[in-house]
């Protein structure tokens, strides 16, 4: 061991000993990640099409709602999105003759599924959520405005090239480290956390600040691909909220 390594190791004890010494609710406070003025908090598709009583409901999805907001008080930056199609939407099943819900076609840019008619412009189905309290959130992002292109994640149209702007605001604003929450999990959030780190940005997903669709295996194979990329998988109990 040389002296560096010693230093470490006897610091390492050191701080192991510090902690065993503390109470257990001091302990977990100690282990949690406090937002700082680099972090940014997404908060993705909180919408009355995703809840139930709208258009493509997420089960559960406005469970989630008061718990955002007592996170997003916690966070200095935030930034709200909003899926905002186009009527007749390349999307939306009802857009090609004798297609259904959650089949998928092959678009130019790839595979896509094919969804109920939801979130049209200015419509009150594509409101965001009437409980949603973020007054200070900074930005909002809306996305699959493009009549022939979808555009889950936050970041990049479905082509994954056309940019919605996101990254070069996050990087001209010094925000470093994008936590996510907000509907679905295995959609929208995971495609933007996914993008998140392509642009290199460090991603965690507050989880149980999302709820999925799960269409055909879909919320298990996103968590298996977000993991993979490096994206991290947080609770909102590992917040200093
Ligand atoms: C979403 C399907 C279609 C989402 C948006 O917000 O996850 N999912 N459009
Ligand atoms: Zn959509």
């Amino acid at each position: 061991m040389n002296a560096s390594t010693r230093r470490e190791f006897v610091q390492g004890a050191a701080t192991s000993m510090l902690l065993a010494g503390l109470p257990a609710t001091a302990l977990a406070q100690a282990r949690k990640v406090k937002p700082t003025a680099s972090d940014v908090l997404l908060v993705v598709d909180v919408q009355n099409c995703f809840v139930p009583g709208g258009t493509l409901p997420v089960k559960d999805g406005d469970q989630i709602v008061p718990l955002i907001n007592r996170i997003a008080a916690a966070f200095q930056h935030v930034v709200l999105t909003q899926d905002w199609h186009t009527p007749g939407h390349a999307s939306f099943a009802s857009t090609y003759p004798g297609k259904k819900p959650f089949e998928t076609i092959s678009l130019a840019y790839g595979t896509q599924v094919l969804w109920p008619d939801h979130c049209v412009q200015g419509t009150a189905d594509s409101d965001l959520h009437k409980d949603l309290r973020i007054p200070h959130a900074e930005l909002i992002i809306r996305k699959g405005y493009r009549k022939q292109m979808d555009s889950y994640s936050a970041f990049f149209e479905a082509d994954g090239k056309t940019p919605t702007g996101l990254v070069g605001y996050l990087r001209e604003r010094g925000l470093k480290q994008v936590f996510l929450t907000g509907l679905a999990t295995d959609f929208c959030v995971a495609w933007s956390a996914l993008d998140a780190r392509k642009a290199g940005f460090a991603a965690l997903v507050i989880e149980d600040a999302t709820r999925g669709i799960d269409a055909g295996g879909s919320l298990a194979k996103a968590w298996q691909d977000m993991l993979g990329a490096g994206v991290k998988r947080i609770q909102s109990t590992d917040l200093e909220i």
